[in-house]
């Protein structure tokens, strides 16, 4: 009899640690870009706050540069539950619905006021597109303002005809079309090697990648053109984020506030001192000409214009709440 008390009682003991044990958990988070890129820097310290915050009941292990998924098959695999949160670039998904893209459309928002003043406009557009997919946001932080880095000078937009470019979504692919470029999809980690087998001869990106790609071996111009400041996002599972404890879900969305501030003031102060680390290394610096600039402004109207119509309603509304504010 007491043997078998016994029993039962360390039986229920064990299911009682088994139950605390279960709760702790651990989450791989596949990320796109380097260890030195900002964005990682910000996302390893959401990751060490979610941590602390749950007593390491979670743990969020960071896989960046593509080390775990490859980028195009970030989103994908965080819908399908590969892995319960990863980050990707918002816009590479303006192939599934243009509203994805709105953030990457050429001289709509330009400046940080205006990109943060157009995410609070897309946001609820954006999370309910995503939710239709299971995915939730949990923070989203903007790259510094678009500018082109070029082998050659570009003074006029004739001087840009036929380059190869490299370009990162369909919006770009359209934009180096317009400009009489010719795009090709290449990712961030590939771009030093694109440039060197002479794949591409331009590109479009913040001064933060030009810098993480050391941009000043295989380009020798970069024209500050700002012409647009697109995000990442941060995004978690549903079913995953669900199965965690009310407490938990409550740490990781106020870990997630956090990082969305902290990123957006670590993208300002990237600007500066990434356009500076350029001229250092003796890239050409400068703005683009008016012809140069105005060529990238016509453009980007035919772009918006064909945006809002493939966009249909909810390319309206978020233009709508956007002129609102
Ligand atoms: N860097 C990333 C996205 C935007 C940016 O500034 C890239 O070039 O792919």
């Amino acid at each position: 009899m007491r043997s078998l008390r016994t029993i039962a009682l360390t039986a229920f003991a064990a299911s009682l640690l088994g139950a605390v044990s279960a709760r702790a958990e651990t989450w791989n988070m596949p990320t796109p870009y380097s260890e030195a890129d900002f964005h990682t820097i910000n996302v390893r310290q959401f990751a060490k706050d979610v941590e602390a915050a749950t007593g390491g009941e979670l743990k969020i292990v960071v896989h960046s540069a593509g080390s775990l998924v490859k980028h195009p098959e970030i989103k994908n695999a965080i819908r399908n539950g590969q892995v319960p949160v990863g980050e990707f670039f918002l816009s590479l998904l303006t192939n599934e619905n243009p509203v994805f893209g709105v953030d990457s459309l050429p001289g709509l928002a330009t400046n940080y006021d205006q990109a943060e003043k157009l995410w609070q406009a897309s946001r609820p557009v954006i999370e309910k597109l995503l939710a239709k997919q299971r995915i939730k946001i949990l923070y989203s932080v903007a790259w510094p303002p678009q500018g082109f880095y070029s082998k050659f000078e570009a003074a006029t937009p004739g001087d840009i005809k036929g380059l190869k470019m490299r370009a990162y979504n369909a919006l770009q692919q359209k934009l180096a079309r317009e400009l009489g470029m010719v795009p090709t999809q290449v990712e961030v980690p590939d771009i030093p090697q694109a440039f060197a087998t002479g794949q591409v001869a331009a590109m479009m990106t913040s001064p933060s990648t030009g810098v993480s790609s050391k941009s000043w071996d295989f380009v020798k111009y970069y024209y500050d053109v700002q012409a647009w400041l697109p995000k990442n996002v941060i995004a978690v599972n549903v079913k995953a984020f669900n199965a965690l404890s009310p407490k938990v879900q409550e740490a990781v969305l106020k870990a997630a506030a956090a990082a969305e501030k902290r990123g957006w003031e670590m993208s300002k102060a990237e600007t500066a001192a990434k356009t500076k680390i350029l001229k250092d290394n003796g890239m050409v610096v400068q703005p683009p000409s008016p012809e140069l600039k105005a060529a990238f402004a016509a453009a980007g109207k035919v772009i918006v214009a064909d945006w809002e119509k493939q966009g249909g309603a909810d390319a309206k509304a978020i233009l709508a709440a956007y002129n609102k504010k």
